[in-house]
């Protein structure tokens, strides 16, 4: 090991120290941290100025108690956090996330990724994550007000148009945003709608936002694909999950040419081999709130996998878009034995370590989630200009402006992997693209 690989190796070994137990932010830590080593030779003024060691130490970290009623009188415990990462680039930003596995290790490597993420996006936003453990399935829409309400009574003393600004994740849609944006109205007696995104079209919210992360991961996708001299025509893709990344990368797969085979839940896998029938789906989970097994009532021809792996399916593209580690290396392996020949992660880290050897071994076009679905955050940005300039712009507008910060995140990642000796690395690019601007801003700013 070189003298600087040893130094970021005891930094690392700190921040396992530190936060004893946090599996899922020791890997976000790891991923970025491998890459650095040829960052600081190049500039010795990010170890002088201790810049990574900072980093990785959240500048707040806020943990309270969400107590609610059910509708049966009964009270509940959950737990409540934002972590606000780093705000060198601009107000904390990053989602809120309601699932019962959330814990603090989960909120720090997603905040970890969005500083990165943020900084790719070009836009002026630090890196912020919070959210609950509270789990919304099978609550009625009266507990998740409820719930939504005392949530936001603690949280929203730390918010602010410059200060943090939430969105969505797992468990937190339209709905959930509406519900804490009344609650933060009220409390406050202020209408403030740079205070959260993801808000509904008439009262703040941006066009194309629903869209976002799965549309601008799939342009992410199609530029790897031009990269190599390949587009969508004709490619059988999977996409994981069936929530809102991975509705908006099926529609945007369709758009391009593609035909998406099949899609996921916690409970099983739909199968379709003539390709996905999107209606039917945004109406199970966007209107309805099913499960998607109830699709094939409807076509008789698809099949229900229960507990089946998606991963198994042959295809050309593969979008992980439903949660962290999903893909493991068994699960790369037959991807890359199948014929895959791009994944583009519309999740936060769905892959995991041994997964990304496989697919960079294999030199399959491989596109990480801190760069191919920074499209999301990258509107919510957007979504912060209109609110500043009491403006609301037209889909074709802001569509042309979230697939142009697409291709230009690409570019930004392909070309840094060339200029470190690495062509065709997107895991390099993107973590030393990402954190070379986060770096800068904060030697500018001095030790803070
Ligand atoms: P949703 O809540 O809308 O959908 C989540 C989907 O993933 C559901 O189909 C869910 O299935 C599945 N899923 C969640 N957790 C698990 C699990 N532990 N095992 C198996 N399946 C699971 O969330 P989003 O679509 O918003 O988010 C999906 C991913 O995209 C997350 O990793 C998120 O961090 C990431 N992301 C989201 C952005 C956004 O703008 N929303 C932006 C960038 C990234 P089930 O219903 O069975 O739980
Ligand atoms: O992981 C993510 O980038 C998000 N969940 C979206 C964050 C945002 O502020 O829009």
């Amino acid at each position: 090991m070189s003298k600087v690989d040893v130094k970021i190796e005891g930094m690392y070994q700190e921040v396992l120290k530190r936060n004893p137990g946090e599996t899922e932010f020791h890997q976000a830590v790891l991923e970025v941290l491998e890459c650095l080593g040829p960052v600081v030779v190049k500039h010795p003024e990010y170890l002088e100025r201790k810049i990574i060691e900072r980093i990785c130490e959240p500048e707040r970290q806020i943990i309270f108690r969400v107590p609610w009623q059910d509708d049966n009188g009964i009270v509940h415990i959950n737990r409540g956090f934002r972590v606000e990462f780093n705000s060198s680039l601009g107000p904390y930003k990053g989602g809120l996330r309601f699932h019962p596995s959330v814990y603090l290790g989960i909120v720090k490597f997603l905040g970890f990724e969005q500083i990165f993420k943020n900084s790719l996006t070009g836009l002026p936003i630090g890196g912020g994550k919070g959210g609950s453990d509270f789990d919304p399935k099978g609550k009625s829409d009266d507990e998740v007000m409820r719930f939504c309400q005392s949530f936001m009574t603690e949280l929203y003393r730390h918010l602010g148009e410059h200060t943090d600004v939430p969105a969505g994740d797992i468990g937190v849609g339209g709905r959930e945003i509406g519900y804490m944006f009344g609650q933060y109205k009220r409390i406050t007696n202020r209408y403030e709608p740079g205070v959260l995104t993801g808000k509904g079209l008439t009262w703040g919210g941006s066009l194309v936002r629903t869209e976002a992360t799965g549309y601008g991961a799939t342009y992410f996708v199609s530029e790897m694909l031009k990269a190599r001299k390949d587009s969508f025509e004709g490619k059988t893709c999977l996409v994981s999950g069936s929530g809102n990344v991975a509705i908006y990368t099926i529609e945007k797969i369709h758009q391009l040419g593609g035909k998406c085979v099949a899609c996921s839940d916690s409970n099983g896998v739909i199968y379709h081999e003539k390709g996905l029938d999107l209606d039917l789906i945004k109406r199970l989970k966007e209107v309805e709130r099913r499960r998607i097994s109830d699709y094939v009532a409807t076509h008789k021809d698809a099949k229900y996998i229960a507990g089946g792996n998606i991963w198994d399916i042959p295809c050309h593209v593969a979008m992980p878009s439903a949660t962290q580690n999903e893909i493991n290396g068994k699960d790369a392996a037959t991807l890359v034995k199948n014929g895959c020949i791009a994944v583009g992660e519309g999740a936060n880290m769905p892959t995991t370590p041994e997964g990304v050897k496989i697919f960079l071994e294999a030199k399959i076009s491989y596109g990480p989630g801190k760069a191919a679905n920074a499209g999301g955050v990258a509107t919510s940005a957007l979504e912060m200009q209109q609110n500043a300039g009491r403006d609301s712009w037209s889909f074709e507008y802001t569509e042309k402006k979230l697939e142009d910060i697409m291709i230009n995140i690409h570019r930004n990642c392909f070309e840094t992997a060339e200029e470190y000796g690495a062509p065709g690395n997107y895991v390099l690019g993107a973590n030393i693209c990402g954190f070379i601007k986060v770096a800068n801003a904060m030697v500018a700013h001095g030790i803070i």
